[in-house]
């Protein structure tokens, strides 16, 4: 493999280490925050304990890749010819190596996905071995997990292996698994929905488009679609459930298809990438109850009874974010400018106009504000993906992005086993009472 991402990687590689080794040697003892009970018994709320380069989360004014933000990148990444949207690998090139990648870095890292894109017969069967209405999620998680068998970096660490040598394996085995990933979740699309009937991938296509084509959905749209929802899935700083995952596996070294395949079971759950096919239920529900678009009224009494049966507003809220979510708003943006008529837009605006005053009334949620999974789902339904079930799964695939980005960087850095320290009930009420 001899490709240009692994080139910047091998140049800047030596400067992160020396900067990492430094922060240790110096500042090692420095302290970063206070470790409260409540971080032991609250899922840890903000404890600033783990690293992650790739992204940055501001509580305002939400994420930054690589310092970026969104408009930034929709303007400057390099797009396919004629595309409105970046192509997504460019977002990978760019966590990857910390830099606007350019177009012919994009292009050559294009290729070397192309040539890998090809499923093995063995994860197709591993797939078909599971009953089909079992949930695409388990599915992909399975699929994923099977491509163990392709890594690289678990045969040269059997054979033995320098540790500082540890990222190539595990580049090679990401940019196996990226590559597949779009041909694992058409695989899914199509063996659930399309009655097993599948779509070879095109190699006059990109990364993205390729996923649009295979999963067989050839509204106009719907490649500029996957483009913008691949980069805007991909990456959440280290500490959400799925990166986290992902993170604390590929600690023990085990590779990124073990890693990934964890923190894809992460992202299943309802609080986490789920909650994109729960609010499209939610949505297509108060429709059905209202018979057509509901009016704001019709809205805050479906929100109140929601809340009243001690069930959460999906889409809305976040652990980190305060505000309207930027990846929530370039979505709108782009539902503005290619479906700004469709019912289902019409109304999640009425949802976003009436929610967060309820959520505020109630006085619970930290942040009444819509995150993405609130707008994701009415985009993909617009343009013919009605299965609710399937939309985690392009979470996954676009999610895998940074999680396959934080396994190479943390192992170009040798960042240790994570092992932090867990404490008893007992323990804590006998701290508390001194
Ligand atoms: N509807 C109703 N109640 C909500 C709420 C919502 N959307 N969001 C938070 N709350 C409640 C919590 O359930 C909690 O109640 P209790 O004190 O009774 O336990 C209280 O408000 C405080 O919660 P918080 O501190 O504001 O939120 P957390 O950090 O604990 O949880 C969640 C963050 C995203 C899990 C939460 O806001 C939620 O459940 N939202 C709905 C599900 C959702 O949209 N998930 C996707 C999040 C984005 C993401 O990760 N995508 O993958």
């Amino acid at each position: 493999m001899s490709i240009m991402v692994k080139e910047a990687l091998e140049e800047r590689i030596p400067f992160w280490r020396e900067r990492y080794r430094n922060l240790r040697r110096n500042c090692g003892e420095r302290t970063l925050g206070e470790v409260t009970v409540d971080s032991a018994l609250g899922g840890m709320r903000g404890l600033k304990s783990m690293l992650c380069d790739t992204s940055h989360l501001d509580p305002e004014s939400g994420i930054r890749f690589r310092g970026y933000t969104i408009d930034d990148l929709r303007e400057q990444l390099p797009r396919p010819p004629g595309a409105e949207e970046p192509y997504p690998s460019g977002l990978w090139a760019l966590l990857l190596t910390g830099e606007l990648p350019s177009k012919a870095m994009v292009l050559d890292l294009e290729d070397e996905l192309r040539k890998r894109m090809p499923l093995p017969q063995y994860v197709k069967d591993v797939i078909k071995s599971l009953p089909v209405d079992t949930h695409p999620m388990t599915q992909l998680s399975a699929g994923v997990l099977a491509l163990h068998r392709e890594s690289q970096f678990a045969r040269r660490y059997t054979v033995g292996m320098h540790r500082d040598e540890h990222w190539e394996p595990m580049l090679d085995d990401a940019l196996t698994l990226i590559a597949k990933l779009p041909s694992i979740a058409a695989y899914i699309y199509r063996r659930v929905y399309r009655s097993d009937i599948h779509i070879d991938p095109r190699s006059d296509l990109d990364w993205g488009a390729n996923l649009a084509h295979m999963m067989g959905i050839e509204a106009p749209g719907f490649v500029e679609l996957m483009r913008l929802y691949l980069l805007l899935h991909s990456d959440h700083e280290g500490g959400n459930v799925s990166a986290h995952t992902n993170i604390l596996v590929n600690s023990a070294l085990s590779s990124v298809f073990y890693s990934v395949s964890a923190g894809l079971n992460g992202l299943a759950g309802p609080l986490h990438g789920l909650a994109s096919q729960e609010c499209l239920r939610w949505v297509v529900k108060i429709m059905r109850v209202y018979d057509g678009v509901p009016t704001k009224k019709q809205v805050s009494e479906f929100a109140l009874n929601t809340l009243r049966k001690g069930k959460v507003i999906p889409g809305y809220g976040h652990a980190v974010l305060r505000n309207t979510d930027p990846r929530y708003t370039a979505q709108r943006e782009f539902a503005l400018k290619h479906m700004p008529d469709d019912p289902l837009f019409e109304t999640i605006t009425n949802i976003y106009e009436v929610v967060p005053d309820i959520l505020i009334a109630q006085g619970k949620a930290k942040n009444p504000w819509p995150n993405l999974d609130a707008h994701s789902g009415v985009l993909l339904s617009h343009f013919g993906v009605k299965e609710h079930d399937f939309y985690t799964v392009l979470f996954g695939v676009s999610r895998a992005l940074g999680m396959t980005a934080h396994a190479v960087l943390n192992r170009a850095l040798n960042v240790p086993l994570e092992r932090p320290k867990s404490v008893t009930l007992d323990w804590l009420a006998a701290e508390c009472e001194d």
